[in-house]
């Protein structure tokens, strides 16, 4: 089986979502480290335009969004599962909550404590991503007590939920909830010793903190990023799997567009080969990686025709 390659930073939080799944997973995988901000000349071969972080690739074959790449580990490696109790449903409708509602609490309170000590290119970068224009530090920094107050009622929920004493979110094993509600958590407590000490009236989500850690974070070992286009390049993508076309989704051999519905612009384009009910995967060639498949969720994606 091809290994697995994660294309990631260091501080990335979702990336650190995927590092601990697989930590649980007791798995090996290669790292390629890439910016945190644009260009991404490395990847951009792979991804085909994506350019969020992390990105999974397995040969010829890229993953995109923790949503789908969680998926795809515990399809390759189902034990230990992500969806413990049956709880599968659960587990993706809370992951939405965290990905979106609860992330942009936590980073909220946290920029608006350290705006001042990021890099301007770092905001400049994340402004263009969404076609804005960068706040400037003294306007971030200005929202920060409605923005702690709005964190401090976030973190009393999850402490009153780990309050029965629980030591994962919903009981006894860890999934996918406590890797999706940990991340932002994790990234609070390495930014600053301001957003760190918001957690510390909080002991029930210290601990669970503690105790995901402790899974680690697998056997990682570093790869160059040209040994990832040359793994690609010399790997054909896998048999792209049974399809369940929809009425709403693409027909196989359409050539698409797929956006991330949040407005990221970042379209990949490519040839559909197969589609599921929350997995669209297209081809396309780069000449420095030859002819991989692009796999995307579709729940937060358009996909349209090209
Ligand atoms: N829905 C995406 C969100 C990923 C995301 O927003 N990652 C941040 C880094 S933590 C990002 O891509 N920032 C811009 C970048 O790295 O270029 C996922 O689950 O993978």
């Amino acid at each position: 089986m091809a290994e697995l390659i994660l294309h990631h930073y260091e501080g990335s939080p979702f990336a650190h979502k995927i590092r601990a799944i697989l930590g649980f997973k007791g798995l090996a995988w290669r790292s390629v480290g890439i910016p945190m901000i644009m260009p991404k000349p490395d990847l951009m071969p792979l991804s085909g335009g994506y350019r969020r972080t992390p990105v999974l690739q397995a040969g010829a074959d890229i993953y995109h969004d923790t949503q789908l790449i969680a998926a795809e580990l515990e399809r390759r490696h189902p034990a230990p599962t992500l969806y413990p109790n049956g709880g599968e449903g659960m587990a993706h409708a809370l992951t939405f909550w965290a990905d979106g509602a609860l992330f942009g609490t936590v980073t909220g309170a946290a920029f608006a404590h350290i705006a001042d000590r990021m890099p301007p290119a770092f905001f400049a970068d994340r402004a263009a991503m969404r076609g804005q224009e960068p706040a400037p530090p003294e306007k971030i920094m200005a929202a920060a007590p409605r923005l702690v107050a709005e964190l401090n009622r976030t973190l009393h929920l999850v402490e009153g939920w780990l309050g029965d004493g629980r030591p994962f979110l919903l009981g006894d094993a860890a999934g996918l909830v406590d890797f999706s509600i940990f991340h932002p958590f994790w990234m609070l407590n390495r930014a600053g010793r301001k957003n760190a000490a918001l957690l510390e009236p909080f002991s029930n989500i210290r601990g669970w903190l503690d105790r995901i850690a402790a899974f680690g974070t697998g056997s990682p070992t570093e790869l160059d990023a040209q040994e990832a286009l040359d793994i690609a390049r010399s790997a054909d993508p896998a048999d792209p799997g049974e399809s369940a076309p929809d009425d709403a989704g693409p027909a196989l051999g359409q050539t698409v567009s797929v956006l991330a519905a949040d407005k990221v612009p970042e379209a990949v384009v490519g040839e559909v080969v197969a589609v599921r009910r929350n997995e669209v995967v297209v081809r396309r060639a780069d000449d420095r990686v030859g002819s991989v498949h692009n796999h995307f969720p579709r729940s937060g994606y358009i996909v349209r025709p090209a």
